[in-house]
């Protein structure tokens, strides 16, 4: 299986930390979002939405970091996504959530504007707007993480670690790039902690700090 990614990306890094915990096989093809690789028409060819990851396995083409993180989790009987219906209907829903809640917010209303040039709005008054709405938003969304979906949990979806908190990691981590503080939400540090204590982290997200978070660790920004 090859999967088409890239080392800083919030989308490949969840499915790197699977694969890299259950010893999944993938030939890895860095497409470079840094020289517009992806823009390119042979990775248009790949994904016409121009993005990364996408999976290939034996003819099929697989775009959605949800997607593949299911895809690749029951393809190798990952306990991370468990069978039973019910449990795997929760993990199905965290996994939405993060995707269509909190990342949209956090990631493309704080995060992205400030450090995308693509995602900049030209406006000044525009873009401060824009992340006064996000901040916002995102500050609700973490609120709920915090209370309502970890509690006094170990995981996002109970004490079991599931593909719903490779996602969401992928998400709250990016956070480091603009050094955001999550400490007022004791049981979303308390999650990433022991995320980040898994002894793959750091290998996969190498690239991570190397590229995204290291270029900006002088810099200002606005935060939660
Ligand atoms: N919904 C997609 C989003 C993928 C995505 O946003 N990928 C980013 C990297 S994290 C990308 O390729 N960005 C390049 C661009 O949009 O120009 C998924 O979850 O896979």
């Amino acid at each position: 299986m090859k999967l088409y990614f890239h080392p800083v990306s919030t989308t490949s890094r969840p499915i790197m930390l699977l694969a890299a915990d259950d010893g999944i096989e993938l030939d890895y093809e860095v497409v470079d979002l840094f020289t517009g690789a992806h823009q390119q028409p042979t990775y248009t060819d790949i994904n016409p939405s121009q993005q990364v990851p996408v999976l290939e396995d034996d003819g099929l083409r697989l775009t959605e970091s949800s997607a593949i993180l299911k895809y690749l989790a029951e393809k190798s009987g990952s306990k991370s996504y468990p069978s039973d219906l019910r449990q795997r209907a929760r993990v199905n829903e965290i996994m939405d959530w993060f995707n269509t809640g909190l990342y949209r917010e956090l990631g493309y209303g704080v995060i992205y504007p400030q450090t995308l040039p693509n995602y900049k709005r030209e406006d000044a008054a525009v873009q401060a707007a824009h992340i006064a709405w996000g901040r916002e938003k995102a500050r609700r969304w973490l609120g709920i993480l915090d209370k309502d979906i970890i509690g006094a949990n170990a995981h996002v979806c109970g004490n079991q670690l599931t593909i719903a908190d490779y996602l969401g990691i992928g998400m709250l981590s990016l956070g480091e790039v603009i050094h955001l503080d999550y400490s007022e939400w004791k049981n979303v540090s308390r999650w990433i902690s022991t995320m980040k204590a898994r002894p793959t982290w750091g290998k996969v997200n190498e690239g991570f700090y190397t590229y995204f978070v290291g270029p900006y660790k002088d810099a200002s920004f606005e935060r939660l």
